[in-house]
């Protein structure tokens, strides 16, 4: 490890006054000087004399949970704990909604999707929305998007200057029938029921040959800009489709995972006590019908798409350390939503449990962001874009919800006054009740709509999430104040109509675009032979 990225260089430097720090005169034990910023929170914070790059790497389904550096003991993610290493983790992040159209979209405008009534996969986006890539090209940078954002409907750009590569997902996916990239793997493998778990294993899908190609065209692009004298910076987005199920993976991998991934237990009289709405969710979705075989080879071909995925962010990480640029590129680890991979017998998404609703995010900048930080702040991918143009010194989009999290990356890591405070709301399965979530200080509120009572975790006690509170009578007072909180400006009634409206006007637009064989734009040609399962 680099130790300018060593947490211990820090903790040995920590009786150093501010004044030594803010002048940046403290030089490493390998001669290079260490540069720290005073602690500032306003706009441009960062502004130098140039404007940074970015790169952003967005993966899909990644638990916050399966990762090295946040404590998981059999997952092997080297590039991503060496990343977190060298810059500033963030470990209570929070999607918009935890299914992925909602969540791109929100994470790309840093608004709720309430605002935008963007809530499910069939809802598109409204081209007239402001989003921070459009915001950084408007401040003169060239935004470009390597990979996969899920845009539904005829626009799929919102803000991106040009794409490299097309998307994985096709915008005029067929209603019924084969999944156009799975050959003979059954399409269910990619949805949120226990399909998905069903088949699983040793193999390889189009998935993981799309994550290749997504791969190529970064360390491309990236290798073709170090040769350009431009002083235009960029912001590179590469979209990932992976960890995203079909749970199957390459078989060394999956070997190497089976024999070592546990299988996880619920405790006696657990289904029992479920909340009504997630007891409905459960049944619907079939997960408790999956034996402890079933998890396992899940679970293990899981791990083994997360280590593969890592493999690929190595490679770009490389080749950006490669390139004469990387010095005054700022690089961004998340993923759109989680996915529960097992933990409380539950697969995928469209839950605000921590694995699902959560997400990894992680900031670096070496030599300017200091690095081996911990943020424990409650914080959402809604910030991301907000930090992006603040970073940039480019003009914040107005009215949004996001915010910059610059106050982070220098000082002791910690803002003064930040609200530990975030929301998510979500209606990503068929026939899924609208739901919202608070996360506030150690609380975490859930609201179905249609239902009596919430559900209420204390996350600083109870962080696995396994007792609801909502009957506990010592919190009743926090209880009804929280409900109340998340109730405000929220219409669930008003939300399930807007839902039932965008899948009939898609419908509508999907038939149109097949009968006038409208091509697709910015789809990728998947190669032949691209899955292969079983495979021994
Ligand atoms: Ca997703």
């Amino acid at each position: 490890m680099d130790s300018i990225h060593d947490k211990k260089a820090f903790s040995s430097n920590a009786n150093l006054t501010r004044r030594q720090f803010a002048r940046g005169t403290i030089t490493a034990a390998i001669g290079v000087p260490l540069v720290f910023l005073p602690e500032r929170q306003s706009r441009g914070a960062f502004a130098g004399e140039r404007k940074p790059n970015f790169l952003i790497i967005m993966s899909d389904q990644q638990s916050p949970h399966v990762l090295g550096h946040a404590g998981d003991r059999v997952v092997r993610t080297p590039n991503l704990d060496r990343l977190a290493a060298g810059g500033v983790r963030f470990t209570a992040t929070y999607c918009g909604s935890p299914l992925c159209v909602p969540s791109r979209m929100t994470f790309l405008t840093a608004q709720n999707c309430s605002k935008i009534e963007v809530w499910t996969n069939s809802c598109v986006l409204d081209s007239e929305t402001s989003t921070f890539p459009g915001a950084l090209a408007a401040a003169g940078y060239e935004t470009v998007l390597a990979g996969r954002m899920h845009f539904d409907g005829p626009d799929q750009r919102h803000g991106f200057t040009r794409r490299t590569i097309g998307d994985v997902t096709q915008p005029h996916f067929p209603a019924k029938g084969k999944h156009p990239l799975l050959g003979s793997i059954p399409r269910q493998t990619t949805g949120q029921s226990k399909g998905a778990v069903e088949t699983a294993g040793p193999g390889r899908t189009s998935y993981m040959a799309y994550d290749d190609a997504v791969t190529e065209s970064a360390c491309k692009f990236l290798a073709e800009r170090d040769q350009q004298s431009t002083d235009k910076p960029f912001a590179l987005v590469v979209g990932y489709v992976l960890p995203h199920c079909p749970y199957i993976c390459p078989p060394e991998l999956f070997n190497y995972y089976y024999s070592r991934v546990n299988v996880p237990q619920l405790p006696a009289g657990y289904l029992d006590k479920l909340h009504p709405a997630e007891r409905e969710d459960r049944q619907r979705r079939g997960f408790d019908e999956l034996n402890d075989e079933q998890v396992h080879i899940a679970r293990a071909a899981y791990y083994g798409l997360v280590e593969y995925h890592d493999r690929l962010c190595g490679r770009v990480l490389d080749a950006l350390k490669r390139t004469r640029i990387a010095d005054n590129t700022v690089v961004v680890y998340t993923t759109d939503h989680g996915d529960m991979a097992g933990e409380h017998r539950l697969w995928t998404k469209s839950l605000f449990y921590e694995a699902s609703a959560g997400v990894p995010m992680i900031w670096s900048w070496p030599g300017r962001f200091r690095a081996g930080t911990t943020v424990r702040r409650v914080t959402s991918l809604l910030d991301i874009g907000p930090t992006l143009l603040d970073l940039a010194g480019a003009p914040p989009i107005k009215k949004v919800a996001g915010r910059s999290l610059t106050g982070f990356f220098s000082g002791n890591g910690d803002v003064k006054g930040w609200l530990d405070e975030t929301f998510a709301e979500c209606c990503g399965t068929p026939a899924g009740r609208p739901s919202r979530m608070l996360r506030e200080g150690p609380w975490k509120i859930i609201l179905h709509h249609g239902c009596d009572k919430p559900q209420l975790f204390n996350l600083a006690e109870d962080p696995d999430e396994m007792n609801d509170r909502r009957d506990d009578p010592s919190c009743t007072a926090i209880r009804e104040r929280l409900l109340n909180r998340v109730r405000e400006g929220w219409d669930g009634e008003r939300m399930a109509k807007k839902i039932a409206q965008s899948k009939e006007r898609r419908q509508a637009a999907f038939e149109k675009a097949r009968a006038h064989a409208t091509p697709i734009p910015d789809y990728w040609d998947m190669p032949p032979d691209a899955n292969i399962f079983p495979m021994k």
